[in-house]
């Protein structure tokens, strides 16, 4: 018998940083050795990505129990992988994806398959005693991420107090990743005091960032963070710059109107582009996500042709992880780059195709979080074992945001001068 088959497969309701329930899944092999993943959530979620199946019974934790997919890992996923060889995270995966047998893991839920693809990782990396980065990405798995942080947390993250949904930004003239890591913190503390000199109250949003309270308009935002950054001591655009993730979805209605609630303004696609465009003249934007909505394809192409050459714009909502998605845009000639989050897709191995794909069609991958988080530090291990480049965890504050910030701080430290950050050159890829 091989000592890394799968012997036994334990799956619980655990729960995440909003208190909302999720699925926890561990894997334990013939050796003894076991691997655990649990699963993050979203709040702005897309619309085409993988279904999380939850219990809908309004009478138990508003209906967001997950006792069905627990259910389902046990009766179902568990009898079928139980003897297959953890190492081998193609095959399970396989398994998993047909034992489903939907388009979007709407069967066994995408919460069910992703806890034990996750838990299998772990896993096969704890039987070869090597990190997972390594097992995930092999022996050319060295590149740090440059770290894209948010300051200000709005949108479905702070109860809609802003209709844009993060204010982050990325420290682009460090020279590695604990450094930029250092610089980013330095801004959050300083826009701490520049909230508090404006007498805006300081609560904290979903994934860490300022709670917008007391904002007129979305702008203000940008102003404050802009405020920070120079209060600190670094020079906006070359030691920091500003990222932005609209999602813009959760404001955008299928007249073909944007609507932000906050300044009371309707834009058509066309005025809203040019909106966006003005604030990329006037701030040291370098990336944005969701700019335009995820339906609004021909919004997307307008917005790409204006200044896909001079920022990245990444695909969220609109690509989903997927890759039939991704291709689309690229064939149109949409964005510049891919938001991966693993729960959009709902395997380890689809996440890793996706990745490839993404870098193989000249984007950029920016590995991603969810706004409902656990101790769990899967995507900074993917993030590196994919050399993606980018890593995008919420804000410096709060435990499930620092777990993953302080696991990459650890990786640099074991991949010595091996390690390979590239900072703010990443963006030279697409910015012309
Ligand atoms: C996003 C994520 C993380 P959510 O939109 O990129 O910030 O949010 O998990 O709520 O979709
Ligand atoms: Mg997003």
């Amino acid at each position: 018998m091989n000592k890394f088959n799968i012997k036994e497969v334990k799956a619980r309701q655990v729960f995440d940083s909003r208190s909302v329930p999720t699925v926890e899944v561990e894997v334990v092999l013939e050796c003894g050795v076991y691997g655990r993943g649990t699963v993050p959530s979203g709040a702005s979620t897309g619309k085409f990505e993988a279904l999380e199946l939850r219990d809908n019974d309004m009478k138990k934790l508003n209906g967001k129990s997950v006792y069905k997919a627990i259910e389902n890992i046990k009766q179902i996923i568990a009898p079928a992988i139980i003897g297959m060889d953890a190492t081998n995270q193609v095959a399970v995966d396989r398994k998993l994806i047909e034992l489903d047998g939907s388009e979007n893991k709407s069967n066994l839920g995408a919460n069910s398959i992703l806890a034990v693809s996750m838990a299998v990782a772990w896993a096969g990396a704890n039987a070869n005693k090597i990190p997972l980065y390594r097992h995930l990405g092999g022996a050319n798995a060295k590149v740090l991420p440059i770290p894209m942080i948010q300051i200000i947390g709005g949108g479905a993250h702070a109860n809609n107090t802003t209709d844009f949904q993060d204010y982050l930004v990325v420290p682009v003239g460090s020279k590695s990743f604990s450094e930029g890591y250092e610089m980013v913190v330095n801004v959050y503390n300083a826009t701490k005091k520049i909230f508090s000199k404006y007498k805006k109250p300081l609560a904290t949003a979903d994934e860490g960032g300022f709670w917008p309270t007391k904002f007129n308009t979305n702008e203000e935002g940008l102003k404050l963070l802009l405020e920070g950054i120079e209060e600190s001591g670094y020079e906006p655009g070359k030691d920091i710059a500003i990222a932005l993730d609209i999602a813009s979805s959760e404001f955008y209605e299928e007249d073909g109107m944007y609507r932000l609630s906050l300044e009371n303004r309707n834009m058509n696609r066309i005025e809203y582009v040019d909106y966006l465009c003005q604030l990329i003249e006037r701030y040291p934007i370098v990336s944005i996500e969701d700019a335009m909505a995820e339906t609004d394809w021909e919004g997307s192409k307008l917005l790409t042709e204006k200044v896909g050459s001079k920022i990245q714009l990444v695909g969220d909502d609109l690509f989903t992880t997927n890759i039939s998605r991704i291709q689309k845009g690229v064939k149109i000639g949409v964005n510049n780059s891919v938001l991966i989050k693993m729960n959009q897709i709902g395997t380890i191995t689809e996440t890793l195709d996706a990745i490839d794909f993404t870098k193989n069609a000249g984007y950029l991958p920016v590995v991603s979080a969810r706004s409902g988080e656990t101790e769990d530090t899967t995507i900074v291990h993917l993030a590196i074992a994919t050399n993606a480049g980018q890593l995008k965890v919420g804000s410096v504050a709060r435990s499930e945001r620092t777990a993953k910030w302080n696991e990459v701080i650890r990786i640099e430290e074991d991949l010595q001068d091996n390690g390979v950050y590239d900072g703010g050159n990443i963006f030279k890829r697409i910015i012309k």
